[in-house]
């Protein structure tokens, strides 16, 4: 599916990281999500075919990471707000997005929407039994079975190291843990790196900022990249 009939499709997971406040429960950074909304829509005009999803930041996680008998709810409806959100810009941007809960993503579901001319938005969610569904996970099945590449989007610049940002990681003990969003239920930045390794995909794991968005879904080198290096 990598690039059928002249369209190229890219695996975009918006991370809660690029889009809420860290440390600010329901805080939604309008700003940051309307830059990411323009950089997607500028790919489209590339002819790239984007299969959106995003996570759980200082909504989802946060809801999640409090553990009473009401977690299952509050979680599940953080998570639709949240995406009530993204979806509300996205859609406002001329995009055909379709909101899909992580409960109910399957592969063939992602494709069917897409046959359909519209654009999978994908996003985290908790099954009633309380089991926290990632959307990185998401993202990993979907490059996986696709055959196609992920664009991480989070709040920096990509994996720092000593300062500086890493240009390829090819394993999960080169590199200091990065602090993202607090707090992450689902593992934060070396469980996404080891997803993405253990399910042989290629990722890049960049920021919104500077159209890295539409550079690195147009193929450019930005961030640091995850996958086989050389
Ligand atoms: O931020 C988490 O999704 P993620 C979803 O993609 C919930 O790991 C419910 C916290």
């Amino acid at each position: 599916m990598g690039s059928s009939g002249g369209i190229a499709y890219r695996i975009v997971k918006i991370g809660g990281s690029a889009i809420t406040c860290k440390d600010v429960p329901y805080c939604f950074k309008v700003s940051a999500a309307k830059e990411i909304a323009k950089q997607i829509v500028k790919a489209t005009y590339h002819g790239i075919a984007p299969i959106l999803i995003h996570g759980g930041g200082s909504f989802g996680h946060y809801e999640a990471s409090i553990v009473d008998e009401r977690t299952v709810p509050r979680t599940s409806h953080a998570m639709l707000t949240l995406n009530f959100l993204v979806n509300s810009l996205l859609i406002k941007s001329g995009l055909n997005t379709y909101p899909v809960p992580g409960k109910f993503f399957t592969v063939d579901v992602t494709k069917s929407i897409i046959r359909q001319g519209m654009i999978p938005l994908i996003f985290g969610d908790i099954l009633p039994e309380g089991k926290v569904i990632s959307g990185d996970d998401i993202a990993v099945t979907l490059a996986r079975e696709l055959d196609l590449g992920i664009v991480f989007v989070t709040d920096v610049e990509g994996i720092l190291n000593q300062g500086r940002i890493m240009d390829c990681v090819d394993n999960d003990k080169a590199f200091p843990v990065m602090k993202t969003v607090n707090p992450d239920v689902t593992g934060g930045i070396l469980e996404k790196v080891r997803k993405i390794l253990r399910a042989e995909v290629d990722a890049v794991i960049t920021s919104y900022r500077d159209e890295n968005i539409l550079r690195a879904m147009r193929g450019e080198r930005v961030g640091t990249r995850v996958g086989k290096c050389g």
